[in-house]
């Protein structure tokens, strides 16, 4: 035991006129929601980086968090799994999260980061043990240290793409190991600064024949969870090759692996391409390659991924109505990639944004859950889309443009314009949030 969070004890539902801070209003997670269990809709992960990992530091200072467990030594990672294990206990979470350079101190080589990953994998492995924390995905920094500063995969230099790939060996072996149920590869340096100094090509081809590798290994030592990709547009580069989820798509598709590989969507990086969360979760639903979510929300007036904790019942509704519409998670769960503001020094503060980003999403799948049971936006879809549903609109479908015009001419077809209903539709979700 650490005393790093002494005094706080487990947190519990107490309702939604509970006083006390150290409580859950919304999720209680045996409450049955359209058939399963709260805990088994969210699925809820704490990012190992963001609340154990993260110093405080932005682009014009350093350092503001001051943990016990901070330094590059084994016996300091263990003390960091030992106070996260305690942080998983206090919230009840069902998963945590992690990159290799989150749980083991660097090495100077790739022998030592492997060593030292192995040590503190096999540490983890034992207070998985008593822990009621699974582990939801692992994956590789491959962004931090300054030899990736051009790329991991995409590179011009082919021994970092070599040395990537052996790292990620490393880091799919770690989350089969302690039963991870999904790989993640977030391309953080997979992009350009300048196009000037980019081979956009071949850049993409590096990145193709990695995600190969990837699958190919997934098969190889039977592991049987899903790999994500987990689109971004820009940050830390000036543009990142797995955009959006459209871009990804078509990116999975030239390479053949659109049925192997799903995504990871993070609502701060959908802001990011321009989107809306639910656009980026109702568009991978419709291509068949929804995975999972990183929950978290930005900031909108500082245009940058502030990884603040989710606090918009409404937005998180609409989130996870697209969720609900896809049929929930299968492998895929709720990771809090959130990090606490450089201000919020004390261990208090880690705990409370975790029970309120919980409580809003609680809240969030209850109303989108109410909103899908309900059924009136999905009849409203539909009525919309009801002529297509005849005999008439159907044969427009197999057609050509010669039996179309002739149909036009013939039967005088002289489209008359329906309102789009948008306000009404909006009063009619407000109903729900
Ligand atoms: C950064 C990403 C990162 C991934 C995991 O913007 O969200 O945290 O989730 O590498
Ligand atoms: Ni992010
Ligand atoms: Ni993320």
């Amino acid at each position: 035991m650490t005393d790093f969070f002494k005094n706080i004890g487990k947190i519990k539902y107490e309702g939604p006129n509970s006083e006390n801070d150290y409580a859950f209003r919304h999720y209680n997670p045996s409450e049955i929601v359209m058939g399963k269990t709260l805990e088994e809709h969210l699925r809820f992960a704490v990012a190992y980086w963001h609340s154990f990992a993260w110093e405080g530091g932005d682009p014009f200072g350093g350092k503001t968090f001051d943990r016990p467990w901070f330094g590059s030594k084994m016996d300091l990672s263990k003390l960091k799994a030992d106070a996260a294990f305690e942080m998983f206990e206090i919230l009840g979470v069902p998963f945590f999260c992690f990159h290799d350079a989150d749980v083991r101190p660097e090495g100077d080589s790739f022998a030592e980061n492997s060593r030292n990953l192995e040590e503190i994998v096999d540490y983890i492995e034992g207070k998985m043990e008593t822990s009621k924390t699974k582990l939801l995905w692992g994956t590789a920094n491959l962004f931090s240290h300054r030899r990736f500063m051009a790329g991991a995969a995409t590179n011009p230099d082919p021994d970092v793409f070599a040395f990537s790939a052996a790292t990620i060996k490393t880091c799919m072996d770690a989350t089969h190991k302690l039963g991870g149920q999904n790989y993640v590869l977030w391309g953080g340096r997979e992009g350009y600064e300048t196009l000037l100094n980019t081979d956009m090509g071949r850049e993409r081809q590096q990145a193709g024949r990695m995600l190969q590798m990837v699958v190919d290994y997934k098969y190889k030592i039977g592991f049987t969870g899903s790999i994500l990709i987990e689109p971004k547009p820009q940050e830390p580069m000036k543009h990142q090759y797995d955009y959006d989820v459209a871009t990804v798509y078509g990116f999975l598709k030239d390479f053949g692996l659109e049925n192997e590989v799903q995504v990871n969507i993070e609502q701060g990086h959908a802001i990011l391409a321009g989107h809306s969360f639910e656009h980026e979760l109702a568009l991978a639903r419709e291509l068949n390659i929804f995975g999972s979510i990183d929950m978290n929300r930005n900031d909108y007036q500082s245009g940058w991924d502030t990884d603040q904790f989710p606090n918009n019942v409404p937005e998180v509704a609409l989130a996870y109505y697209e969720v609900l519409r896809a049929g929930g998670f299968k492998t895929g769960g709720t990771n809090f990639d959130a990090k606490l503001r450089r201000q919020s020094l004390a261990a208090e503060d880690l705990i409370l944004s975790h029970v309120g980003a919980m409580d809003v999403c609680a809240a969030g799948l209850k109303s989108a859950a109410k909103m899908l049971q309900d059924g009136k936006l999905e009849e409203e879809r539909e009525a919309r889309y009801a002529g297509w549903e005849t005999n008439k609109g159907r044969a427009f479908m197999s057609d050509d443009l010669t039996a179309i015009t002739e149909k036009v001419l013939n039967e005088n077809i002289n489209p008359q314009p329906r309102s789009g209903r948008q306000e009404r539709l909006e009063n009619l979700v407000n109903r729900y949030v």
